[in-house]
């Protein structure tokens, strides 16, 4: 391992409680990158929200041009409790609000721009929706992060240097005076036509030049070194590849980081990973909770149910990624019934399912284990306890037996990531009829893996690692029984039936959605067209 490999080891160990294995008398070798302590914390919070709000919110669009009015940001009843207690209530750690999205217009009464809530007729120009929502996180016991549009239709000197001294002034504002940040989602959408200060005009930057990302990345890391920074190209969180909330059925939580340039992405290996990778960056699942991302009435009967966000939660954490789910916020200022609604009840499905581990009462027997890394560590529900095989028997498998019969359908892993993603390949057997019966497999495990399978009642477990590249360090197993398992819903929307439908008929029914945003067709291509990574032109990034 390389010098700063071993270093970031014995900060890892050292500094972090939850991650401090229990009774270690010498640190085994880890494989390959390591997360950082920054994304050890970030990995533990899988399931966050995003807030999208801005004037389009007020003009019923997507993406605003850049010449909206300030004054029709004007939220009746804006309620930043509201909207937070809606996230606790649905298990999210965290909220990430669009500070300023692509129109310009600031949520925050930014020194730098007359572009803000200081100029809406909102609390008589004296709010600031950053500050609200960023204490009410902290009231709630929620981190907050921020999105802060690199692309900017508003400002006259978008396209020119001097807009970047801008765009890292107002990151400087957002990370000074708003408190503990724990991501900066720095989106890919870039450069295209927009209002610039007057100019209405098409301005292309040059994705892998303009934004001079090293020197904006440092000054994250200097203002706020605890805070995850996000793009298509990491470095600490990786876009996952598209907007539906899948990450690949192999997603490995490396990368070759250098390959990538945000704004410029391989959706295929974003979505699965490079293994074995030069750099720790796992993916993100953002997604939202309606068709859009912004607030719209007439997409309040396309809310997502909560068997479509059980789903989700199958498809992104159970992939080894984080689940970002967006909330629009209405025009009153806080979260529809509809979601709350939704989100309610998923909560209620989820502690349902997850809520007991069935796995609690067993007795556990490993193939072979290395010294204070026993097999009983995997059902301890401690993340920083693991099993550690020795790798020397042919096959590496640890059984799970009850003295009475269990019936689960799902099965959930976790690898110790302090110590790299080692485990390749898996089986699942049960004990069924006098021998043992494959129900399920696996590549990746990481973080998280969930296995999904019909309700199955036996004595006994065991999980086959069939490929490694390094003995195995499996700090959970868990085993979860999931009532009244519906077939995935397929909503209305037909930018959600994305993961059964061609690209091409996912946009021809996205255009034929009716609507009067003259920006539809536009913003279809961009959310269902294929990609076209053509340096500095907006259209079918995603
Ligand atoms: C995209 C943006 O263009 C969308 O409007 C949204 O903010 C999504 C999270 O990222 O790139
Ligand atoms: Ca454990």
């Amino acid at each position: 391992m390389d010098p700063i490999g071993v270093l970031v080891l014995v900060t890892i160990l050292s500094l972090s409680n939850a991650l401090t294995p229990i009774g270690q008398s010498r640190s085994p070798k880890p494989y390959g990158p390591v997360p950082s302590l920054r994304q050890l914390r970030w990995h533990e919070m899988e399931f966050y929200g995003f807030l999208h709000f801005t004037v389009n919110t007020f003009t019923d669009k997507e993406w605003g041009y850049g010449d909206e009015s300030p004054g029709i940001f004007n939220p009746t009843a804006f309620d930043a409790d509201q909207i937070v207690r809606a996230a606790k209530a649905a298990g999210m750690k965290g909220l990430i609000l669009t500070a300023k999205h692509h129109d310009g217009f600031c949520l925050w009464p930014s020194k730098f721009t007359d572009h803000s809530v200081k100029h809406s007729p909102w609390q008589n120009g004296k709010g600031d929706v950053v500050k609200e929502i960023s204490e009410a996180c902290r009231r709630y016991g929620l981190k907050f992060g921020i999105y802060l549009s690199p692309w900017d239709r508003n400002h006259k000197d978008y396209g020119k240097l001097e807009y970047i001294t801008y765009y890292r002034n107002q990151l400087r504002e957002l990370l000074t005076n708003y408190g503990p940040i724990f991501e900066v989602f720095l989106d890919g959408a870039n450069g295209g036509d927009g209002y610039y200060g007057g100019a209405r005009e098409t301005r292309r930057i040059d994705r892998e030049t303009y934004y001079d990302w090293p020197n904006t990345w440092a000054l994250i890391r200097k203002l706020q070194p605890n805070a995850n920074i996000f793009s298509d190209a990491g470095p600490d969180v990786r876009w996952v590849g598209n907007e539906r909330g899948v990450a690949g059925e192999t997603c490995w939580a490396t990368l070759d980081r250098k390959d990538f340039v945000p704004g410029r992405a391989d959706e295929t290996r974003l979505n699965h990973g490079d293994r074995p990778g030069t750099d720790w960056v796992p993916a993100e699942c953002d997604v939202s909770i309606r068709p859009g991302w912004f607030y719209h009435e007439k997409e309040d009967s396309k809310v997502r149910t909560a068997e479509n966000l059980m789903d989700l939660y199958f498809s992104s954490v159970g992939r080894g990624a984080s689940l970002l789910l967006n909330l629009p916020i209405d025009r009153s200022g806080r979260i529809h019934a509809n979601d709350v609604k939704s989100l309610l009840e998923f909560r209620r499905v989820f502690d349902q399912t997850f809520g007991k581990d069935l796995a609690k009462d067993a007795h556990v027997f490993a193939t072979d284990t290395q010294p204070h890394h026993s097999a009983a560590n995997v059902i301890d529900s401690l993340r920083q306890t693991y099993w550690l095989s020795n790798g020397q028997t042919n096959v590496t498998e640890v059984v799970l037996s009850f003295s009475k019969p269990v019936t689960f359908n799902i099965v959930r892993l976790r690898e110790y990531l302090p110590l790299g993603q080692r485990v390749e390949a898996f089986e699942l057997d049960q004990w069924s009829d006098g021998s043992w019966k494959l129900f399920a497999q696996g590549t990746s495990i990481g973080n998280c893996r969930l296995t999904r399978s019909k309700p199955l009642t036996t004595t006994s477990v065991r999980l086959r690692i069939t490929q490694t590249a390094a003995p195995p360090a499996i700090s959970e197993i868990g085993l979860f029984y999931e009532q009244n398992v519906r077939q995935a819903v397929s909503l209305s929307s037909s930018c959600f039936k994305a993961s059964h439908q061609s690209c091409q008929d996912r946009l021809t029914a996205c255009l034929t959605d009716k609507t009067d945003d003259k920006n539809h067709s536009f913003y279809c291509n961009f959310r269902c067209g294929p990609a076209v990574s053509q340096r500095g032109v907006v259209t079918g990034r995603r």
